[in-house]
Formats: C-alpha cells, structure tokens, sequence
C-alpha cells in the first residue's frame, strides 16, 4: 500500500498559502546577496540521499529490541516502507541493500522497485553474523571474515561477498560496501599486522573480480563488536586499503564510526584531495556509535561536513560518493525518523550551498579568524526551511512530510496487515 497523492495534496492544501509567503521572504532576503532561490533550490532538489532497509525495522541495542507495530516482515515490504518515504519526502529515491537480509529474486526486486519508484544503491555484504541456514556458509564468523585465521572462512566470506556484488548487479547496483566486524577483544588475542594482510589479501580477491563499473567501499568502525582492536579500525586504515586496491576502491565515511571529538569534516576533506572519498553513512551520535537521527545532536558537525563537499565543487563531482543513511530507531517510528534524517541532510546541504565562498576565503587569506567563523556560521544560521519544503512539493512531496504521514494512517494499516513481526537484522552496522 502507498499513501495516496490525494492525501497528500489535502495535507499540502491548508500549508501551501504560509509556505509560498516563507519562500517569497528568504528569495527576497537571499536576492539581497545576489543569490537565486530557485537556483539553490535546484540544487538541494537534485541532492538525494539512500535510505537503508534495514532501516525501516526497528533497531535494537546491545541488551533488547522492542518491536514496532507494522515492521516489515521481509524485503518487499521494506521497499513499500522505504516507498512511503520517498513518496513523503521526496528525497530518498533510491534503497541500499543488506545481503542475505534482504534475499530475493533479482527480477522480483527489479519490478517492485519500478513499480515503487525506487532504485537501489551501495550493496551491503554481511559476514559479521554467521548464517546457519546457507549452505553456502558453514563456518563461523565467530573469530572473524575477511581476515579470519583459516583460509577457508577468508575463502567463504570472499564468495559471499560476491554472491551479494553479483544480485546487486542484477538489480542495477553500482558498488559494494564491506564492512566486517573482525577484530580482538584482548592484546594478544590477535596479530595485528597479519590479521591487516590476511584482510587485504581477501579484499584483492574480491576486487579481482569485481564488474568493470563497480565500486567497492570499505567501511572503517573504531570498535564494536570488537573492543580492543579492529581490522577496519580508522580512516588510516581505510585509505590504505583503498591505495592498496586500487581504482575501483574507495574509502566510506559512517558519521558514527570515529572516536569522539573526532574531526570528521577534516577527513572528509583529506578523502577528497585523495580522490578516495567513495560514500557516506549518515547518522548522528554522542557518545559512540548511536545510530541517531541526522542532524539530531550535532547539526553544526553535519553542516560542517557539507561544507567540505560544497568546498570541493569539481572535484567532489568527480568522486560522485553515495550518499546514504545509515541509523537504527529504538524508539521512533522508522518510517518518521528516515523523512527527517532525509531532511536535515539536504538542510546542511544548502546551508552550507549559502555559504559566501568569495568572502570566505577573503577572511581566510587575510587571517581574519573571527570574521572567516562568522562567514561560515552565517550560512548555518540561515533557516532554509522554505527551500527544503518547496524542494519536496516539486518531487511531488509533502509540505509537513511526518504530519502528513500521521494523517495517513498508514503505520496503523500495516500493523493490521503485518502481524508478529519477526525480527530481520539488527541495525547496528
Ligand atoms: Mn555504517
């Protein structure tokens, strides 16, 4: 089931009056600047960002997970989770996959996205969970994957990851992200530099065979589920890897995978001089990584972030990195926190497109420390809010995309037509 056009030009009926008065005062206020609302607009429309499916379950946390109404039982329903999203949002047009979560037929996925819209981005490989029930992969992940000891669990996650390269080309995907959950609890557990190589070496393998168009990304992750050393550890590591593997490898920047205080906005610029910025993992976090909302906590870190890529203009072109989300909701509505996410993401966007670049660099060049902050921060302050709106309702989108969604009804819908939800992954990743 979709929400259906209807409702949603009802909903944008009683806003529509208040939003052209919001769009009409910032155009006048930005044509001040010489700077064209529709042009900004333009932008922001074209900037789309993948929501994850694992995304539409509810997540859990290391000790429960409490289930929602409605959770989608299984891809498909995933996909009309991730359909109400975009159809709300008018932002998301395109789903990342997790293999073998999201198991299906290839032409079965290829027709319900059509169908719904949607496309797919970055397929995700998973060989941090053993899966008892695939022929395919009898052993254990338990001491690791890619970098295990044993030859043949290397072996074995090598072939899974091409098993999930070779649906996501079936389904018109372009690039694999890895990310594996090898690593050691205690000094001494493991060896690290061998563990690095016997991890590098599987990667070449993969790459080998990789289609000529595809992308691989590695993921990197501090900790977790390993707590004293992980392969993947830092974006150190990660540019390595991607050095080592050549053209197709590229490094992918998860906003939760770093230690805190972290400048996050500094790698991503050292990723675009080096040419090896392949994607993002949008979420936000305090303390770890908490898979919260975008923008939630930290909103300033965000926009910080897009300006580097706004700063990079060409050469970010170049790169064309997957933007994606990737979050796990404990306790909001999926569905809820993805439109928003969605929203806060293009918000940092042209935020940081409103950034005087001119002046900017002026002030940087004279080192005008107080003047270049307040620069950068004036874009920040903006409220960009009528151009995110008129964004949406030129993609069809709703005005109040979450009051809309209430209004629908849907989440009562299908927590009648989806009962007992079984639970399918985690959403920590
Ligand atoms: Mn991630």
């Amino acid at each position: 089931m979709r929400i259906g056009r209807d409702v949603i030009a009802a909903a944008n009926d009683k806003l529509r009056g208040e939003h052209e008065a919001d769009y009409a005062a910032l155009g006048e206020k930005l044509a001040r600047r010489g700077v064209s609302i529709d042009a900004v607009t333009r932008q922001v429309a074209e900037f789309s960002v993948a929501v994850p499916s694992w995304g539409v379950g509810t997540g859990g946390t290391r000790f429960a997970r409490f289930p929602g109404p409605g959770e989608p039982r299984g891809i498909f329903e995933k996909l009309d989770d991730c359909a109400v999203i975009n159809d709300l949002g008018g932002a998301t047009p395109a789903v990342s996959l997790h293999y073998p979560w999201d198991k299906a037929p290839a032409a079965d996925l290829r027709a319900k996205g059509e169908e719904l819209g949607l496309g797919f981005d970055a397929m995700n490989s998973n060989t941090f969970q053993d899966h008892p029930d695939d022929p395919r992969q009898p052993l254990s992940y338990k001491f690791g994957s890619l970098s295990h000891g044993d030859p043949a669990v290397r072996a074995q996650a090598v072939e899974h990851n091409l098993e999930t390269v070779e649906l996501g080309r079936a389904i018109g995907s372009k690039a694999l992200t890895v990310w594996i959950g090898d690593g050691s609890n205690f000094p001494g557990q493991s060896d690290l530099g061998r563990a690095f190589e016997r991890y590098l070496g599987a990667m070449k393998e993969i790459v080998a065979r990789l289609p000529a168009d595809w992308r691989i990304f590695s993921e990197h992750k501090m900790y977790e589920p390993a707590f004293y050393s992980t392969v993947m550890a830092d974006w150190g590591t990660s540019y390595l890897t991607a050095m080592e593997l050549g053209d197709k490898a590229f490094c992918l920047v998860d906003l939760g995978h770093h230690a805190p205080n972290v400048n996050i906005e500094q790698i991503v610029a050292r990723l675009i001089h080096a040419g090896k910025l392949g994607g993002f993992h949008f979420n936000d976090s305090k303390y770890g990584d908490d898979d919260l909302d975008a923008g939630s906590i930290d909103p300033f870190r965000l926009f910080l972030v897009f300006n580097e890529l706004v700063e990079a203009g060409a050469r970010l072109d170049a790169l064309a990195p997957s933007y994606m989300i990737d979050q796990s909701h404990n306790v909001t509505d999926p569905i809820e926190s993805l439109i928003r996410s969605a929203g806060e993401i293009r918000r940092a966007y042209a935020q940081a497109l409103l950034v005087d670049r001119a002046a900017l660099r002026g002030y940087q060049d004279e080192n005008d420390a107080l003047m270049a902050s307040e620069t950068l921060k004036a874009g920040f302050r903006l409220d960009v809010e009528p151009i995110l709106v008129r964004a949406r309702l030129e993609a069809g989108g709703a005005i109040d995309p979450i009051a809309a969604y209430r209004t629908s009804g849907y989440r009562a819908q299908v927590a009648a037509e989806r009962p007992a939800a079984k639970a399918s992954g985690g959403g920590i990743v």
